[in-house]
């Protein structure tokens, strides 16, 4: 298990590199660069001083998440070929300096969804990000995107950039006439382009699930459950065309078994990388984001790292997901320094009791 940590770059970010190395058994970050609308190619001088930049601190950058698709690529408009071949751009230019994995999403108009950026939990006084759908009855998908951006302390949510929502409306009204079935053919469309030239230069496509993982204001949502990932996988069979496995995301609902999941598509060669972390359920459809021991939560860990320990590549990409801000911390909502540090840990600590067990 190689341990990484999402770091949004040096004018984004105020952890800096420094800080993730000193984390124990942190070998690289997942990258981003945070300022580039979907569609945008990201330059070959972009990629190389963002990824200088991180082999400079000691630390490794073979994943890269939040290339994001454009919108035109997912509702298959006649636009999309020239997103398609910024796209590869992107993927030959990261390609260059040593990425060996991109995380991705399918998802229309919406990446991850809360009602609450900072719940508070009563125990300790910490908080940590929320979601309640009878909140979401109550809002119109503008008034939640005011409301995502009003509580990010200035930083932008990844998913949620201003370019891309400031035609929302519009664009909710152009996914009206779309099923799940006819963004899958597009998804299929852009798969085939892209992947001959992910296994030409060595790069895993990682597609993200649904988060929460069920559908959202009558938008086609595919991708969360394992039934929709056998399908997502088989639209272009390749091991390039493989999964980021988010047991957060895949874990908002709990008809949904982690460790059998993970286990199914770790044993398919399908798993690139994953998001570990855990969720506590408060009633239908109504969760909070819980830290990474088990028993604070409602995914059991230890089970998760042994299903990555006994079917993927011993040196598969793991990162903590979300955090809690602890400590009286004040940063980007889900992504302080404290919370994710100490999840790193444990995963790590998990692991080597695994090994060692393993290999008496
Ligand atoms: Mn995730």
């Amino acid at each position: 298990m190689k341990m990484t940590f999402r770091w949004y770059g040096k004018d984004s970010d105020p952890i800096t590199l420094q800080q993730i190395k000193q984390i124990p058994g942190m070998t690289g970050i997942m990258g981003l660069l945070d300022y580039k609308a979907a569609g945008e190619v990201w330059t070959d001088e972009e990629c190389k001083e963002y990824i200088d930049g991180v082999h400079a601190a000691g630390l490794e950058c073979e994943v890269i998440e939040s290339v994001n698709v454009h919108e035109d690529i997912k509702m298959g408009l006649p636009t999309r070929d020239k997103y398609i071949e910024n796209y590869i751009t992107t993927i030959r230019n990261l390609a260059k300096y040593g990425v060996k994995v991109i995380v991705y999403n399918f998802m229309p108009v919406f990446d991850w969804l809360r009602t609450d950026l900072a719940r508070v939990i009563e125990e300790d006084g910490s908080n940590s990000l929320y979601f309640d759908e009878k909140e979401l009855g109550n809002m119109t998908p503008l008034d939640i995107v005011k409301k995502t951006a009003e509580d990010s302390h200035g930083f932008t949510l990844p998913g949620w950039e201003p370019e891309r929502l400031a035609e929302l409306e519009k664009t909710l009204k152009q996914y009206e006439g779309i099923t799940p079935d006819m963004l899958r053919e597009n998804y299929k469309y852009f798969l085939d382009a892209i992947i001959p030239v992910c296994e030409e230069v060595g790069v895993k496509m990682a597609v993200h699930p649904d988060d929460p993982a069920w559908p959202i204001f009558g938008l086609p949502r595919i991708s969360h459950s394992q039934e929709d990932f056998d399908k997502i996988v088989a639209l272009h069979d390749s091991p390039a065309n493989a999964l980021c496995l988010c047991t957060g995301s895949l874990g908002s609902n709990p008809a949904n078994d982690i460790p059998a999941i993970i286990r199914h598509f770790g044993e398919m060669d399908r798993i690139a990388c994953l998001h570990i972390r855990n969720v506590k359920y408060l009633g239908e459809r109504c969760f909070r984001e819980a830290a990474h021991l088990s028993s604070t939560g409602d995914l059991d860990m230890f089970e998760i790292v042994k299903a990555v320990y006994d079917t993927c590549p011993h040196d598969v990409y793991v990162r903590p997901d979300h955090g809690r801000m602890i400590w009286g911390e004040v940063g980007r909502p889900g992504y302080g320094l404290y919370d994710r540090a100490l999840g790193a840990t444990y995963l790590n600590g998990l692991w080597e009791a695994i090994d060692k067990m393993s290999n008496k």
